[in-house]
């Protein structure tokens, strides 16, 4: 039964339903009871594993065609009309061709499929920060899997009433056909289409698709900011929490820091640390000037490899229950699940994420390296009170951060909006060989925005430089670099929970409670203003890990010109003349 007499919706349901032709439409309202139903239906098809009731109560698996098992940037397109408005780092097509060809994939796919209509919201239902999409999908573990990562079901259709403004999104599965995938965005028309594959980034449309690629447009459009960021809370013995966002490439702890357990020390002295997010945050000025920031997604779709208990605790707290689990190991004693790096036992009996049989001796990875949990945020023990405050929390500081053996120190802070700008404008982490310490390829990932910016990136940059005009109190922006390593190519940061003695440095400098060293990248702290104790880390390491050695920084200036070179005419001159600026101070 139809849920809305919107007809926008309805006429748009139809067309779609008349190319894909589905055997029958299913409206999806949200309810436990519809849900409840179609967890069976997947069970009963073999499209997903019931697990073990008594120690993971209401979570599933679910293995991907082994060939569809990740996001795929390389068929990942914006299609606007102009293709400078794409800009250099985004793959194109002309509109109209790319509909001719989704057109002729999707004739008839859902023929024998049923095609279920999903009305979902991005941050709480009505807050001053929602939009809204409908998702049409042949899946059901893409209804399933959008039921825990956002807002969805019938609310959603009251409150969009009869009005226009959602985003259209289809998924169609058709026959998982690598080299007719395509994930397209056409930001000029609100809408998305995921064809031939059915892989969480690609076709959970809430996550990349909707809530980075389309929303940064829209973001620019309407004076407002979509972010690839985490959200955390920090609470100071003193009761008060301090916010800050953080934004990081891949592979660089982004859900452990999101989920970060204060070190014994600071514990024991009443700090307390809160996950507000931890992939994407939206950011709005608020009435006070402040910026404003919510995490627009209801759950988390975190890399399970490398989880465990010591890793991330909180993450896995956040997994024991009403979880899917996506192409990980089934431990078939005891109908529970393992990934590489859980713990240092593997399951006796197993199949692999391929369904085989598997052992550790096997010689292949029990779990796929992009092994996936989708859980529910309410889950996580230190989720932030005010995780589903409408009008967001207030930022006191924006991090940009990346893997860097050498060049970045531990932490600096920006000398100003503008420079922070510059700073998340060439944000890079580079691949290491950690045995020989020998340093790798520079991944240039502005804003770790790379692959999520649905717009050219230079005028994204402008953006972000015309939102510090608007901002009364604008956040401090800071890099920080876990990664600095040894001779040896060793970590010399311990990382993890000890972060947040960086990031307490960070937010004193915020309220103003704590010096720093200017150096000609920007403020560094003082050595003695990091908090040691209880760690092994010396106030001598703790010098080294903040030197700014000139000589590497001359050679990344240079590495910056080239890379700035590809914006062409689109880089904004106040970059051009803050990477001057720089070179200048390095003289
Ligand atoms: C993610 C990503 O899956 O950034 O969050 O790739
Ligand atoms: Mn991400």
């Amino acid at each position: 039964m139809e849920l809305t007499s919107n007809p926008h919706v309805l006429s748009w349901v139809a067309e779609m339903a008349a190319m894909t032709k589905p055997d029958r439409q299913v409206w999806i309202d949200g309810s436990e009871e519809q849900l409840s139903a179609l967890r069976e239906e997947a069970v009963a098809s073999g499209e997903l594993i019931r697990l073990n009731g008594e120690k993971l109560p209401g979570c599933y698996l679910h293995r991907s065609d082994p060939s569809d098992v990740a996001r795929v940037e390389g068929r990942t397109y914006i299609c606007c009309k102009r293709q400078e408005d794409a800009g250099p780092t985004n793959n194109w097509m002309d509109p109209d061709e790319m509909r001719a060809k989704l057109r002729e994939i999707c004739e008839g796919s859902m023929r024998g499929r049923t095609m279920y209509i999903i009305p979902y919201s991005m941050s709480v239902i009505g807050s001053p920060f929602a939009k809204y999409g409908l998702e049409l999908t042949d899946s059901i573990y893409v209804v399933l899997n959008m039921a825990i990562m956002t807002r969805m079901g019938r609310p959603v259709l009251d409150e969009l009433g009869d009005s226009p403004d959602y985003i259209r999104g289809l998924h169609a599965s058709v026959d998982l056909d690598e080299k007719n995938r395509y994930i397209v965005h056409f930001p000029e028309e609100d809408e998305i289409w995921s064809v031939n594959s059915a892989y969480g980034g690609n076709v959970l449309q809430g996550k990349k698709c909707f809530a980075l690629r389309i929303a940064s447009n829209l973001g620019r459009q309407e004076g407002w900011m979509a972010e690839h960021m985490l959200i955390l809370g920090i609470e100071n013995p003193e009761g008060e929490v301090r916010y800050l966002s953080a934004a990081f490439p891949s592979a660089c702890g982004k859900t452990n820091l999101a989920m970060l357990i204060p070190p014994e020390h600071y514990r024991r002295n009443g700090w307390k640390v809160w996950c507000v997010g931890d992939d994407i945050a939206w950011l709005r000025v608020g009435q006070d000037g402040r910026l404003y920031a919510v995490n627009p997604e209801n759950g988390f779709f975190g890399v399970a490899p490398g989880t465990s208990d010591k890793s991330n605790p909180n993450a896995m707290a956040a997994t024991r229950r009403d979880t899917i689990f996506t192409n990980v190991a089934l431990n078939t004693d005891d109908n529970t699940v393992w990934w590489e790096g859980m713990d240092k036992n593997p399951p006796r009996h197993a199949l692999d994420w391929t369904g085989k049989p598997w052992t550790a001796e096997s010689g292949t990875k029990g779990a796929h390296p992009n092994s996936r949990f989708t859980a529910p945020a309410k889950n996580c023990p230190s989720i932030s009170p005010e995780f589903d405050n409408p009008q967001g929390v207030p930022l006191s500081a924006i991090i940009f951060g990346g893997r860097r053996a050498r060049v970045a120190p531990l932490v600096y802070q920006s000398r100003d909006w503008k420079h922070g700008v510059f700073i998340g404008s060439v944000m890079a982490s580079e691949t290491t060989a950690a045995a020989s310490g020998a340093v790798g390829v520079v991944r240039r990932d502005p804003m770790a925005m790379l692959p999520f910016c649905g717009y050219n990136m230079g005028d994204y940059w402008q953006h972000w430089l015309d939102m510090g005009g608007h901002i009364g109190k604008k956040p401090k922006i800071f890099n920080v670099n876990w990664f600095r390593t040894d001779e040896n190519g060793r970590f010399i940061w311990p990382g993890f929970g000890e972060n947040l003695r960086v990031l307490d440095w960070i937010l004193r400098r915020c309220f103003d409670e704590v010096g720093a060293e200017e150096t000609p990248i920007g403020f560094v702290p003082r050595p003695e203003d990091i908090e040691l104790e209880g760690t092994d880390v010396s106030r001598a390491t703790l010098a080294g890990l903040l030197q700014v050695d000139r000589e590497l920084w001359r050679e990344e200036t240079a590495g910056i010109r080239t890379f700035y070179q590809k914006m062409g005419g689109h880089l904004p001159p106040d970059l051009a003349a803050e990477l001057d600026a720089l070179e200048a101070r390095l003289k």
